[in-house]
């Protein structure tokens, strides 16, 4: 927070208008809040009380559902009050309703969601081939279009559960038409605290957001244990929950045949790269057909209502669980009175978690400052009504990048805030109190990560004294080229070309992250909040953009790095395995590529082809089954035909599948790095390969290299390999040795990821393999591996 501060002194003295030209990509993306919000005459006119979210509590095996559908919202009352919002808003939402469930559960828990997407779009047609086509003197383009807006998937952001198989895993994909079913486990010692869920579907992220599809997770403790935690300290048991998930809206509108004004939410309002524009989501919603919609205005919702109003009595102590689910725009909400400029410090906020993580202290606070992804639990202590005042409202607003860049109170403020929701104070009083810090103190949920646990290791970016860094860079060229605004990248590249970072468990590591920018860019502007699923991390340090260093000791899952300022964080890897993702939670700039896969690995698995029978990728050897397939010519190819040669074998979903193109490019560009190892790699398509030049375009592969593409569309050899069923394909990693032998096998609900070790592996086996093979043997079929079965505990995948 004391960071914080500083780049907000920065920013001080600028004019928006000033602002605005120096930065052609805050322009491009910029969207004026609508007046209802910004102005005190039309928020006065609102007095809608707060609907909470439903409450749902799953129980056993029964899943909690989740339908994606698109629903009609009607805003009668603001549109009255404000023309710019429209009456009538189409908007993707979970279960018909504004705001998504609140999941509430209880750690040491199993839990199970259903995300049915019943939306009527097109599946999700694979990556774009642009985003591999060679641009401005490089192989391929720094940005990536996004796609796939009607496809989902599913985020449970915070919670410390396996990223594999059918847990937090955000590499699945489920199309229109299409469910599937979720499975957690919570481990024991897991914090109670504030959570959310949200699709994470890589190129669709940002637009499902902007729709407002997400919902608050909360963890409870189970009473009684001895894990100390907030809801133990009777003073917080006894505040009201009050819990506020904010969305982050930028609409456009159009006319319907009425002349009625219909809200929606158009991708061209939030991405920046495609010149040809999208069509408007996914031509499910929005004009008909030679319709072109209208700009409409950005509005900040809370539970899906726009300024609801919470109410309280005198004295009493409430805890409000703040969840910032917007997909842009940094917040700092703060109190005020009616007029909307004489701040109210009288209306006290106390922060005691950050993130869901208890931080062990009562901490006065105001602004809170919320960046998209984090959370923030406050207490707020309700002040004491003025004599003879019956009722008095106070305002929550927020400040933000759209509407200010000077400091809080150094600027007219009326366009510098608005209202966000409302707090009518009336009734007897009921003098409450806060909690003690000595009981705050020990829910303090992990130890600091001292010097001693850092790795001494070499890994993708762990240098040996344990420390690595990762550079979250924003490039918005004085020139653009034609097809691309600004650009987001992660150690200089997007996604789809990262390898992953491995990270061993049973090691702490130390990295700073940084965000880059042009000098003199407002590091509002130029900042990125950095979120990591699966595990949380401590922040110990803050360098400000000119070079000041601050100590810090807190734990979070995201953090806003402003521009051309850094962090050191410290994380421990502990007892989840898999492959999982870090990114900028500033979803459009994740969906255009500024996120990078991590790979939890067990000890095995760092000592590059060290053979661990608990490795994801298995040690096996049994000869390969049959294998005859047409590849995308027709020609009838047969897995014996590679005799004495080594050979990845590759299941994957088909070229609509972004994960799965990734992993292949990243084999073929492995198996030509590695000369004189003389690789195979055969990939069996599950799906038909319908338009080859886009399919061979997406794969980069040439007729040079070692590279056979197969279709196997009724699973025959998925089912033979043990990694499909009838109505199913899972992918799956096969390395087979010259003898035909299976020497290395995984099996899993995402492409294995990591193709320097694949080829690694490979090396090994080769070095390793008997000359002239051994006598023939039946083909046994391979026992399939056990379902991740998340509820069968553990976590873990193996
Ligand atoms: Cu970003």
């Amino acid at each position: 927070l004391v960071a914080l501060a500083a780049w907000v002194i920065v920013a001080s003295g600028t004019n928006i208008a000033e602002a605005q030209q120096r930065r052609p990509g805050a322009q491009r993306k910029r969207v004026p809040v609508a007046p209802l919000q910004r102005n005190m005459r039309l928020a006065a006119q609102l007095d809608t009380p707060a609907v909470p979210a439903q409450t749902v509590r799953p129980v056993g095996n029964q899943p909690v559902i989740l339908e994606l559908t698109k629903s009609r919202f009607s805003y009668p009352s603001a549109s009255q009050i404000d023309p710019s919002v429209p009456a009538v808003f189409d908007l993707l939402c979970y279960n018909g309703a504004l705001v998504g469930p609140t999941i509430r559960v209880q750690r040491g828990q199993a839990f199970r969601i259903r995300v049915i997407n019943n939306l009527h779009g097109p599946a999700d047609p694979g990556p774009d081939p642009r985003d591999f086509q060679p641009f401005n003197g490089q192989p391929f383009p720094p940005w990536e279009v996004p796609e796939g807006f009607c496809s989902t998937n599913l985020h449970t952001h915070g919670l410390h559960v396996s990223p594999s198989g059918n847990s937090d895993n955000v590499y699945l994909h489920i199309d229109p038409g299409t469910s599937f079913d979720f499975s957690f486990q919570l481990p024991p010692n897991h914090v109670a605290g504030t959570f959310w869920f949200h699709p994470h579907k890589h190129g669709s992220t940002a637009y499902q957001l902007s729709n407002g599809v997400m919902g608050a997770l909360i963890v409870e403790g189970v009473p009684g244990d001895s894990i100390p935690d907030l809801d133990d300290i009777p003073e917080i048991a006894a505040a009201r929950e009050q819990i506020l998930v904010f969305s982050y809206h930028t609409y456009s509108f159009y006319n319907d045949s009425t002349g009625t004004p219909i809200g929606f939410i158009d991708p061209n309002s939030i991405y920046n790269v495609n010149p040809d524009g999208f069509l408007p989501t996914c031509g499910m919603i929005g004009p008909p057909p030679g319709v072109s919609p209208m700009p409409g205005s950005a509005v900040v919702a809370v539970n899906g209502q726009l300024i609801p109003r919470f109410d309280a009595v005198p004295g009493e102590v409430q805890r409000w669980r703040l969840v910032y689910g917007g997909w842009d725009v940094h917040q700092y909400f703060s109190w005020f009175q009616e007029d909307g400029i004489t701040p109210a410090p009288e209306v006290a906020m106390y922060e005691i978690a950050l993130d869901g993580l208890p931080t062990g202290t009562l901490n006065p606070v105001s602004p809170v400052q919320i960046a998209p992804g984090q959370r923030d639990d406050v207490l707020i202590k309700m002040p004491p009504l003025p004599a003879g005042v019956a009722r008095k409202t106070y305002y929550l607003m927020r400040q933000d990048w759209d509407q200010a860049v000077g400091a809080v109170g150094s600027e007219p403020p009326q366009y510098q805030y608005v209202v966000v929701a409302k707090l009518a104070v009336q009734g007897r009083p009921n003098n409450m109190a806060l909690p003690s810090a000595a009981a705050l103190a020990q829910c303090r949920p992990f130890p600091p990560i001292g010097d001693d646990e850092l790795v001494r290791a070499t890994t993708s970016i762990v240098n040996r004294d344990g420390t690595g860094s990762l550079v979250f860079t924003q490039e918005d060229p004085q020139n653009p080229p034609s097809l691309v605004g600004v650009q987001y990248t992660i150690n200089s590249l997007p996604f789809l070309h990262q390898n992953p970072i491995r990270l061993t468990l049973g090691t702490a590591q130390q990295w700073k992250i940084s965000a880059v920018t042009e000098p003199g860019n407002d590091p509002v502007f130029g900042g990125h909040p950095f979120h990591i699923h699966v595990n949380p991390f401590q922040v110990v340090s803050y360098t400000d953009p000119n070079g000041k260093t601050t100590r810090m000791n807190e734990f979070r899952d995201t953090l806003f790095i402003p521009g051309n300022a850094s962090y050191t964080i410290r994380s421990r890897f502990q007892d989840l395995t898999g492959l999982s993702v870090l990114h900028c939670h500033i979803l459009d700039h994740e969906d255009q590529g500024m996120m990078i896969p991590i790979k939890l690995v067990r000890p095995g698995d760092a000592n590059r082809g060290g053979i661990d029978p608990a490795t994801l990728l298995a040690e096996a050897d049994y000869p390969a089954p049959d294998l005859v397939l047409p590849d995308v010519h027709g020609t009838r190819v047969d897995l014996r035909e590679f005799r004495g040669r080594n050979v990845a074998l590759v299941f994957f979903q088909g070229v609509r599948c972004a994960f799965c193109i990734k992993d292949l490019r990243s084999m073929v560009r492995e198996a030509r790095a590695r000369v004189g190892q003389a690789v195979e790699i055969v990939a069996v398509s599950a799906r038909k390969v319908d338009d080859l030049p886009r399919a061979l375009a997406l794969l980069g592969v040439t007729e040079t290299d070692r590279f056979h593409l197969l279709v196997d569309e009724d699973f025959a050899s998925f089912r033979d390999f043990g990694c499909g069923s009838g109505t199913e394909a899972r992918h799956g990693l096969f390395l087979v040795d010259g003898n035909g032998r299976v020497r290395s096998r995984y099996i899993g609900e995402t492409p294995y990821g990591d193709s320097e070790e694949v080829f690694d592996r490979i090396q090994l086996i080769a070095g390793l393999a008997q000359p002239g093979g051994r006598a023939a043997e039946p083909h046994t079929p391979p026992a399939l591996p056990a379902p991740p079965a998340a509820l069968a505990g553990g976590g873990s995948d193996d």
